[in-house]
């Protein structure tokens, strides 16, 4: 064990290092108290409180600033036992007071055997709690992703298109989601392998979340169909920037097995309306119809879902009643 004594007092930090040698430990000696990278390389420090250039509480505290975590035996005259327990409270994994008998000296190297299994258990468990930590964020990560195209999955955009609902709700904010399909995708599966349709979805996926502002929401929806909530945003805007991921990938070069390949998407736009359109089905749906409108359009496409204007109920009423009467 390699143990470093900060002392300004010489006489007392030989009589240690006396000691500490019986046990076999190596030990080195210094009047300086500035911390540095150095005291990394100890795997104990032996600190004296009171020194002209720096109070060993001053040091624990630096220590601490600069994440320094060799364990400390704190070192104080009499008298300062208040001081002593400050110590500890800055880490410090012990305390003892310099007695005139120098009874502390033979007192000292357990002390030092107790701290370092004390400091032991402590870095193992914070290793274990740096690990459990590592395995939840992976867990969380896991829960919210699509584990194949590593965007949203659906259970993340259900809720999270739940959230944005209620603030849309409450702030008055405008809200707007699109439904996109692959066209033809199934031709890619059927020609070249479910493979390379896999590789084409996590490319597709790329370039939705290459093309999305990072307050966007892109995510798997099912299959070759993908959601995006644009929060704050909208309508015509949100039409501005579907038609731009479109044009995008319409643009691309796919490579699938040496072939170069050209793609397309349609795309369904529905926004939030707080009359008819509040719930997360209500927009999915609208969405959906849209995206159904733009495929049976030709495909390669934003269509945004159109309201079908209500006629009033008097004009309704005559209409049924004209077209009782016409052939
Ligand atoms: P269109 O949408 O233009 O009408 O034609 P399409 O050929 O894309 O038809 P559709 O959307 O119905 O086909 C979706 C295909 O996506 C069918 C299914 O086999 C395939 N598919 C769904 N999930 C996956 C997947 O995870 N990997 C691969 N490779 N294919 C998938
Ligand atoms: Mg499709």
């Amino acid at each position: 064990m390699k143990i470093l004594i900060i002392d300004d007092n010489a006489h007392h930090a030989e009589l240690a290092a006396c000691r500490l040698e019986q046990e076999g430990w190596k030990i080195e000696i210094t009047d300086d108290p500035t911390p540095r990278d150095s005291f990394h390389h100890f795997d104990f420090i032996l600190l004296d409180f009171s020194m002209p250039r720096a109070s060993g509480i001053d040091v624990l505290k630096k220590m601490k600033e600069m994440e320094i975590r060799t364990p400390v035996i704190f070192m104080t005259g009499h008298g300062n036992e208040i001081i002593a327990s400050d110590a500890i409270k800055l880490g410090a994994y012990d305390y003892l007071v310099k007695d005139t008998q120098l009874v502390y000296l033979e007192r000292l190297p357990n002390v030092i055997r107790e701290a370092r299994s004390k400091h032991e258990l402590l870095e193992t468990n914070r290793f274990l709690i740096q690990e459990l930590q590592k395995a939840n964020d992976q867990l969380q990560k896991l829960t919210f992703t699509d584990e194949m195209t590593d965007i949203y999955n659906y259970r993340f955009l259900m809720n999270q298109l739940g959230t944005e609902i209620s603030r849309a709700e409450r702030y008055k904010k405008p809200l707007c989601l699109c439904l996109i399909d692959i066209d033809f995708f199934k031709q890619i599966n059927d020609k070249y392998g479910h493979p390379a349709g896999d590789a084409t979805l996590k490319r597709i996926a790329d370039i939705l979340k290459e093309t999305t502002r990072s307050v966007d929401f892109v995510g798997r929806y099912a299959g070759d169909e993908f959601l995006i909530i644009f929060p704050d945003t909208q309508p015509q805007d949100a039409e501005r920037l579907c038609d731009r991921i479109r044009q995008k990938v319409s643009e691309e070069k796919f490579y699938v097995k040496n072939q170069l390949l050209h793609l397309s998407l349609s795309i369904g736009l529905a926004s939030y309306n707080s009359s008819d359109r509040r719930t997360s089905d209500s927009i999915i749906e609208a969405a959906d119809m849209a995206l159904y409108q733009a495929k049976e359009s030709g495909r390669n496409r934003v269509e945004m879902f159109q309201e079908i204007p209500k006629a009033p109920a008097s004009k309704r009423k005559s209409s049924s009643q004209s077209s009782e009467v016409s052939p």
